[in-house]
């Protein structure tokens, strides 16, 4: 009888496992964009990236380079060109904006 209840709670545990596994994957549909800076306008607040391909909430778009407004300016102090950066680009009044960006991992 003590067996049958051990075997119930590991099959409550991995219930819940797989629960909190799927829960995962559907965050990283949305998983960060990863690029490399080019160069920063601190003046104008934007960054250029040479950035792979980006799917987001908002934004769907191939690898290319291009300029990105940034939506908090004091990241772009945190970066240097040249540096492997993670981003999330998402469309803020209909203007496609780095909302986050870190230096890659
Ligand atoms: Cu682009």
């Amino acid at each position: 009888m003590q067996h049958y209840f051990i075997r119930l709670a590991v099959i409550a545990a991995l219930s819940l496992a797989a629960v909190s596994a799927h829960a995962n994957e559907t965050v990283s549909v949305y998983h960060a964009a990863e690029g490399t800076v080019q160069g920063i306008d601190n003046a104008a607040g934007k960054v250029t990236l040479k950035h792979g391909p980006i799917k987001s909430k908002t934004v769907e778009m191939p690898a290319m380079t291009m300029s990105f407004p940034v939506a908090k300016p004091a990241q772009l102090a945190e970066v240097k060109k040249g540096d492997r950066v993670a981003f999330v680009a998402e469309k803020v009044n209909g203007t496609i904006t780095v909302t986050d960006l870190k230096v890659a991992k």
